[in-house]
């Protein structure tokens, strides 16, 4: 059992707790156990056979305890046996927004509501609305938020599709019959959202490989099965597919499979052009000049008069025309970042002290890291007031202090925009940072002409450097508020303000879609992970996928630029005229 499995089920028997009306300190324990566990840098099996699981923060002697038996027997009946007392619909309801295991528990006891399908019918008939503590407007947001749930059904998340996806990649490359492998489709092309995993293999042993697909341990139902095609269904329910082709047909399926839709169609028309036919298996002469050897991607594009083009930008979204003409952007890597900003600490929300989020900065070898704690509005994730950032700032300083010329920490805040689009702190408060990154957080229900002037007072002030997730989106679970994203960034060049691309798994905006227009804009990009946690930096690589995909070059993402230099950018606002 590997950690993150741990920490899931650490998770969930805390919630089975908390259904059971458990002891609110018990339940606790748990949850807390599986908050500390994500974040403890160590080794789990390590610390299990010396004994020192206890010496964990944030884990007691007794879960301790228990978490040696589920290491050492694979199993955890205590949990299993809590899990039973339930029916298994009932943990479709943790899905919706709304909804934590108090609310559940009640519904369960007292209307018998076992599922989403009993939940609507409790919504309709008015029972849910005359519970104490639920209400009608509590009845049309639960319906409102199982129609959102069908919506995204089958839909998934970039980073949770990764760990699968990654995880088999690995797996299949280790087959001695696997030839050349690739996951495709919209995992390739970096899309926020996946609907499925398409995987390309080459060999010259397709029974073998396919049985060894769908055989896996990952794999929970297998969907279809042949020796070229199969589909299985994985956890969570996501689909993938596997094409099983030869070498040489190799290149050909991926550049198909990769896709989108859109781009194959004009790949297939480039062909047809030329005399040409193009599918999944081949390019053939019908009609023209004879084909040239194609070994790779590349030859492909070269074949049909291309520059070659990057998966993130195969949309058929301006790509031909710029790989024709030689003006494909060289889009930014992950290798060219050399700092961050928008993270949290334990003085707000984070879950890593400002020592710890440091360190793992370095680590990742990056040469500064910038601090943006929530703002005292944001009270219920402990948002900092005046007083509270000052003592950080000094913190700051003496780290910094401590640090030779390689590395160093900025100051900033994540400022709470208000209603009226003024911020939450003065000026002066503000002045005495080295960046303010200013986000919405609350009244998200403005007309769309009152959101984009909320947000663009607040960036017409000289103290905000930055601006954060600009339309409060969470991918799959919340829609964005209405705002004039074209007026949001014109309002940014003319201030001279950076838009911030937040790599939050279910944020990743400002959307890829818009940075074409902000780039012409001259609008410079920050990709912020607004990790709350040592590992949420890592976040950096999808973050950066996006980037491409909004075709951005490192010259436009100000954390590209060396320690150096990104001082100035940060000051550049303020001293302006
Ligand atoms: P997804 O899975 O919904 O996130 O998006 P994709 O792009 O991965 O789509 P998927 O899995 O249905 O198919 C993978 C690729 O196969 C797709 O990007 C392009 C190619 N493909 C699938 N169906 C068609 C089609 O009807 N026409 C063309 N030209 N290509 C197709
Ligand atoms: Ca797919
Ligand atoms: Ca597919
Ligand atoms: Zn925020």
């Amino acid at each position: 059992m590997d950690k993150e499995q741990l920490v899931d089920l650490l998770e969930e028997t805390g919630r089975l707790l908390e259904l059971k009306g458990e002891n609110p300190f018990k339940v606790r324990a748990y949850l807390n156990a599986a908050r500390a566990l994500e974040t403890w840098p160590g080794g789990l099996e390590t610390a299990a056979r010396e004994g020192t699981l206890a010496e964990i923060p944030g884990i007691g002697k007794a879960i301790a305890e228990k978490i040696a038996g589920v290491l050492a027997s694979g199993e955890f009946p205590y949990h299993a046996a809590l899990k039973a007392a339930f029916p298994a619909t009932l943990f479709e309801l943790f899905e919706l927004q709304g909804l934590g295991a108090k609310k559940i528990r009640v519904l369960y006891e007292q209307l018998g509501v076992s599922g989403i399908e009993a939940l609507e019918g409790v919504c309709a008939d008015g029972r849910l609305a005359a519970l104490p503590g639920f209400g009608a407007k509590t009845a049309a947001n639960l319906v409102d938020a199982i129609a959102q749930r069908r919506s995204h059904a089958g839909r998934f998340l970039y980073e949770k599709a990764a760990v699968l996806a990654e995880t088999l990649r690995a797996e299949l490359r280790e087959h001695p019959a696997v030839a050349q492998i690739a996951v495709a489709g919209s995992y390739r092309r970096h899309k926020e959202v996946i609907g499925d995993l398409d995987f390309v293999v080459a060999t010259a042993d397709p029974e073998a490989v396919s049985a060894f697909f769908i055989a896996h341990p990952l794999v929970e139902g297998v969907i279809a099965s042949g020796a070229t095609k199969s589909s299985v269904r994985l956890p969570g329910g996501l689909q993938a597919d596997l094409r099983v082709v030869s070498n040489e047909a190799f290149p050909f399926a991926l550049n198909y499979f990769t896709g989108s839709k859109e781009h194959n169609i004009g790949m297939r028309h480039r062909a047809l052009q030329r005399g040409w036919t193009l599918n999944e298996y081949r390019l053939a002469n019908t009609s023209g000049e004879p084909v040239p050897p194609i070994h790779e991607e590349k030859d492909l594009y070269r074949a049909l008069g291309l520059d070659y083009i990057e998966p993130e930008l195969r949309e058929n979204l301006g790509e031909f025309a710029a790989a024709e003409a030689h003006t494909l952007p060289r889009l930014v890597e992950l290798a060219n970042l050399r700092g961050t900003f928008h993270n949290h600490t334990t003085a707000s929300d984070g879950r890593n002290t400002l020592e710890e989020m440091a360190e793992a900065a370095r680590e990742l070898g990056l040469a500064y890291l910038g601090i943006a704690d929530h703002s005292k509005s944001s009270f219920q994730a402990h948002g900092l007031d005046e007083k509270r950032l000052a003592g950080q700032g000094e913190a700051i300083r003496r780290l910094n202090a401590g640090y030779g010329a390689g590395f160093r920490l900025f100051a900033g805040v994540e400022c709470d925009i208000l209603p009226d689009g003024s911020l939450d702190f003065d000026d002066e408060t503000l002045a005495g940072l080295d960046y303010v990154v200013a986000s919405v957080h609350s009244v998200f229900n403005l007309s769309e002409a009152a959101m984009t002037a909320r947000i663009i007072r607040a960036i017409s002030n000289r103290q905000v450097t930055m601006l954060g997730h600009l339309t409060g989106r969470l991918l799959l679970s919340r829609k964005p508020y209405p705002v004039d994203i074209p007026a949001v960034i014109e309002a940014a060049a003319a201030t001279g303000t950076i838009i911030e691309l937040n790599c939050s798994a279910q944020r990743m905006e400002l959307d890829w879609r818009w940075w074409p227009l902000a780039k012409e804009k001259g609008v410079r990009c920050s990709i912020n992970p607004d990790a709350h946690s040592v590992t949420g930096l890592q976040r950096l690589a999808h973050g950066i996928g996006i980037a491409r995909k909004g075709w951005l070059t490192r010259g436009e993402v100000v954390n590209c630029l060396p320690l150096e230099e990104i001082g100035a950018v940060l000051a550049a606002k303020r001293s302006r005229a």
